[in-house]
């Protein structure tokens, strides 16, 4: 099944969501395979937001997500990137929707809690640059038999 990288960016850790962020995902059926804290750094940074390298805000980006540790977690599910990114909402975090994550708990365009892979494409490279094999569970959910149709599964 598909994987979604999740981080609790460094002001969501300090505003006390990291549980409202797990609750959510654990509710909607997802599955947890994999969770650390960690302090990100240049060389993670420089990869992980290469597609902002010539934004004018890159500087300031990769100050304030090394400025505290963030959580980051790894979730599985079917079709899950999409699943995740509504649940999360848009980027300009005052603007997004009522019931997602942002729209519920942030008023910032940069301040605004949580990352999550934007493509099935970039979850596969985020997952390669976040976490270790020896940090990816494999394990049975017995609840999926309730969560999906037997087809979903497949
Ligand atoms: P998203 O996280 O919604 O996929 P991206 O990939 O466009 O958004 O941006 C990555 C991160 O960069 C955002 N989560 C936010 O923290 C920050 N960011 C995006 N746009 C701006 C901006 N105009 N000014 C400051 N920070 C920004």
């Amino acid at each position: 099944m598909e994987r979604s990288v999740v981080l609790v960016k460094p002001d969501g850790v300090q505003r006390g969501v990291i549980g409202e962020v797990i609750h959510r995902f654990e509710r909607k059926g997802l599955k947890l395979v994999g969770i650390k804290m960690i302090s990100l750094d240049d060389a993670i940074l420089d990869e992980w937001y290469a597609h902002h390298k010539d934004k004018p805000f890159f500087g300031g980006l990769k100050s304030y997500m090394k400025s505290y540790p963030v959580v980051a977690m790894l979730w599985e599910g079917k079709d899950v990137v999409v699943t995740v990114r509504k649940m999360v909402g848009i980027t300009l975090a005052r603007d997004a929707e009522p019931g997602t994550i942002r729209g519920d708990f942030a008023m910032s365009q940069q301040y605004n809690l949580i990352h999550a892979s934007e493509s099935a494409e970039i979850a596969k490279s985020e997952e390669k640059l976040m976490f270790a094999s020896t940090e990816i569970f494999t394990w049975q959910k017995t609840d999926h038999v309730h969560t999906y149709i037997k087809e979903e599964l497949e």
